[in-house]
């Protein structure tokens, strides 16, 4: 796939022909079958994928990524044999980018940060969402800018293998360095990826904004499924609902500021550690999806803090009969307690777990769950973490469902799907955070190690062998 090169920081040509941005909608599809993908050839290579890695290993293995949910790392001999075997290798690139975000809903009055001095994945808050298709093969990169003041790296959770591996002692991915590695997509999900900083300081990098989610597509694609509900004239009916959907992604989490005069939107890590988040997001910005003005107007009556109405605030817009796939992540530290005022989740789909018919779905910090919801009657709804105190600091979406389609916020929509028969394409508006990228500063990776930046960071030439990502030396 040729994409074009823009202004860009050129990079051995010899290791030309790897990195392709989460846009990366390769065409064509995996041929590993996935009815019984354990009696797949390529796939059963999985079986070794898993071996033990030896101290050298480890102690080599750069940054602190090695298992990802969903997704076994392998050597480069394993990865080539698969590709040969018809699998697809996809690119995951993430380069560190340090920079100062002013919130645009952010709260007045005294003791409120109006500026997040982030640490971002590629300049947004999340980081890109990448999607790839069961069984395909991952290229992960970090590519550490020089000018970056503290070390970053890529991890993930359902780590399966020893603890160890998340030690100090292990090299980070420092400033001028890149690290590669090559995964395999075993599950199908949604799953998280983070920095964890110099490991004793993960949650300064969490909250900070250094995190995002891989979608894992089915295979042969997700389930249809049959849904009762009421006409206008309070008639039942029986629908069948399709599996194409109109997609969006939902990153729940939350920001820790020290507010002062010198250091406002720092991060407060007694903030952190007493639960007393100063906003809450979804994708990133607090409010970025509630275009209402005044709503919950005095968080806190004491100090005077209280929201302004929402600027370029947008809400999500369905049409009647749409069906909805929501891919939930809950980052932070308080419980994500999701539910839509005035509608049911008709499925949620959590590690392999099927809930029906829902109220609200509970996801606690660093969980996932795919949502189906179909909008049967116009109308406006609300999506909220209905922990109250949350949904007051900005985990409050408003959905709009009418008779004709509206655009949705860049940043909610992800890539759109491979597997024939899931997505349902969107129109779209630009969000301030989030991908598509903000424009103030961002990096973007254009097919084989072709950067473009409107960042000021110094993006290095990347040392080591990258060509099929590594382990060790
Ligand atoms: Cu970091």
């Amino acid at each position: 796939m040729a994409l074009k090169r823009k202004t860009v920081m050129t990079v051995s040509p010899i290791i030309a022909g790897i990195i392709i941005m989460s846009v990366f909608l390769l065409s064509g599809t995996n041929p590993i079958s996935t009815s019984n993908i354990t009696k797949s050839a390529a796939v059963d290579d999985i079986v070794s994928i898993a071996q033990p890695l030896s101290n050298n290993d480890l102690q080599n293995s750069g940054s602190g990524l090695s298992f990802v949910g969903g997704l076994a790392q392998i050597t480069p001999q394993q990865a080539q044999a698969m590709e040969d075997s018809g699998a697809q290798v996809r690119h995951m690139t993430l380069v560190p980018v340090e920079k100062t975000i002013a919130l645009d809903n952010a709260l007045v009055g005294p003791g409120t940060a109006t500026q997040v001095i982030a640490y971002t994945f590629n300049g947004t808050i999340p980081g890109p969402t990448f999607r790839v298709t069961e069984g395909d093969i991952i290229n992960a990169t970090i590519i550490d800018p020089i000018t970056n003041t503290d070390n970053h790296d890529l991890y993930n959770h359902a780590a399966i293998t020893s603890a160890a591996k998340f030690t100090p002692w292990l090299p980070e991915t420092d400033m001028g360095n890149a690290t590669s590695y090559l995964f395999v997509a075993l599950h199908p999900g949604f799953y998280e990826y983070h920095c964890e900083g110099n490991i004793n300081d993960i949650d300064e990098h969490v909250f900070r904004g250094m995190q995002g989610g891989v979608i894992v597509d089915p295979k042969h694609g997700y389930e249809p499924y049959d849904l009762s509900y009421a006409t206008t004239d309070n008639q039942v009916q029986e629908m069948h609902v399709d599996s194409a959907a109109k997609e969006i992604v939902l990153d729940f989490s939350e920001y820790y500021l020290i507010a002062n005069k010198t250091d406002s939107g720092d991060y407060d890590i007694n903030a952190m550690l007493n639960h007393n988040d100063s906003y809450s997001y979804i994708n990133g910005e607090p409010f970025g999806y509630q275009p209402l003005a005044n709503f919950f107007h005095s968080v806190n009556p004491d100090s005077g803090s209280a929201i302004p109405a929402p600027q370029n605030a947008h809400p999500l817009n369905f049409t009647v009969g749409d069906h909805v796939r929501f891919f939930v992540l809950n980052v932070g530290d308080f419980m994500d307690n999701i539910h839509i005022v005035g509608e049911q989740l008709d499925r949620v789909t959590q590690a392999g777990l099927v809930e029906t018919n829902a109220q609200t779905f509970n996801l606690g910090g660093s969980n996932t769950a795919i949502i189906d919801v179909t909008f049967t009657q116009p109308g406006v709804y609300v999506l909220i973490n209905h922990d109250y105190s949350q949904a007051a600091k900005g985990q409050f979406a408003v959905i709009v469902v009418g008779n004709t389609p509206g655009p949705n916020p860049s940043n909610a929509v992800p890539p759109l799907s491979d597997v024939p028969d899931t997505s349902i394409p969107q129109s779209t508006v630009t969000q301030t955070f989030g991908t598509p990228l903000k424009p103030d500063c961002v990096v973007q990776v254009h097919g084989q190690w072709s950067i473009s930046s409107s960042c000021p960071n110094e993006i290095p030439q990347p040392n080591g062998t990258l060509d099929q990502g590594y382990l060790g030396e």
